[in-house]
């Protein structure tokens, strides 16, 4: 319809994208044969293709769709693996109409079972140059650090040379904090983030996902970012809500992602109406595209659905979406 023609023409930067959350069950089913990695038997969902589709659509919570995320991962061992998966992501962005997009990847989950730094971002590099000149679609990379493992290996992992080079180069330019909200405070990670913003690095975290918006002050005070990954429960503190607008902090909602994962019942429950009239900035967003049912034009179709914003405020979404990107500002200038 007219309504999907306009939506898939808007400028599209995506924000809260994690690239393993790419991963297909048809893709998982083709490197695990490749590369030998066998799926857990013991789970019948890994019986065909179809059984795990199915199963992908009754997760129950963030910590079951986890346990999928990290074990699909463990299929992903060569360069080529990381290149082919990015590749057919910025493939499928590019025709939702993405412009710019913003990788978050989890590096310890794969140097933890011994596939090193360098073959990731090879393999990511490989596939951003490609979307840059085949695509016309321009990316950076953010570098996630996991919430459920002890901090100091974050800190160690901060410290590795191959972290710090990355870095140095500008092939990564930030840091995000994902996994498990519940019972991981941000609190723990603040040496890692003021690490960070010593550098001059970018800075984000999931919070407000599955947490209260006390989770969401503490990233905020704490962790010092500049964004917040879902922050949703945001919506239960006025005072919070006030000051995340006129700060000028952008909120990277995924709404088919807090459907799936039970944080809300409906894409009509996520409060991107309540954010639109308060002022506080916000993207839409695709987060792991292969697990909950859509990238990020069916989110934008979604969240049409279910508000039916207008032309005007679907320009103040995609400006705000452009100017709270982390490319330069030339970049800038040509999406808008
Ligand atoms: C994630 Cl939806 C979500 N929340 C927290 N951590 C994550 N890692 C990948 N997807
Ligand atoms: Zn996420």
């Amino acid at each position: 319809s007219d309504n999907i023609e306009f939506l898939k023409a808007l400028p599209k930067c995506e924000h809260h994208i994690h690239i393993e959350g790419s991963l297909s069950p048809e893709l998982l089913f083709q490197l695990s044969a490749k590369n030998n990695i066998p799926l857990p038997e013991s789970d019948a969902a890994y019986s065909s293709i179809p059984a795990l589709h199915q199963r992908y659509a009754d997760f129950q919570s963030l910590d079951d769709f986890l346990g999928y995320y990290y074990t699909a991962m463990s299929t992903l061992i060569h360069a080529s693996d990381f290149e082919a998966l990015a590749m057919a992501y910025f493939t499928r962005a590019a025709a939702d109409g993405v412009l710019h997009t913003e990788l978050s990847f989890d590096p310890q989950a794969h140097t933890s079972r011994g596939i090193a730094l360098t073959t990731v971002l090879t393999g990511l590099s490989a596939a951003r140059a490609r979307a840059a000149s085949e695509l016309g679609v321009s990316s950076v990379l953010i570098c996630c650090f996991l919430r459920h493992l002890p901090v100091h290996e974050s800190l160690v992992f901060f410290e590795s040379e191959a972290l710090q080079q990355a870095f140095a180069s500008g092939e990564v330019v930030g840091i995000g904090l994902d996994s498990s909200e519940a019972g991981f405070p941000a609190r723990g990670f603040e040496d890692l983030y003021t690490r960070a913003r010593a550098l001059g690095l970018r800075v984000t975290a999931h919070a407000g996902e599955e947490v209260g918006p006390e989770s969401v002050r503490e990233a905020l005070d704490v962790l010092r970012v500049e964004r917040v990954d879902h922050g949703i429960s945001l919506v239960q503190d006025e005072a919070l809500m006030r000051r995340v607008a006129e700060e000028g902090v952008m909120l990277s909602c995924c709404p088919l992602s807090n459907v799936v994962l039970r944080n809300v019942k409906s894409v009509a429950d996520v409060p991107l109406r309540v954010f639109l009239e308060k002022g506080v900035r916000f993207s839409v967003n695709s987060d792991d595209p292969a697990y909950f049912g859509g990238y990020i034009l069916d989110n934008f179709v979604a969240v049409q659905k279910a508000f039916g914003l207008s032309v005007e405020e679907w320009r103040t979404v995609v400006t705000n979406s452009v100017e709270g990107s982390w490319c330069d500002q030339a970049r800038k200038s040509k999406i808008l």
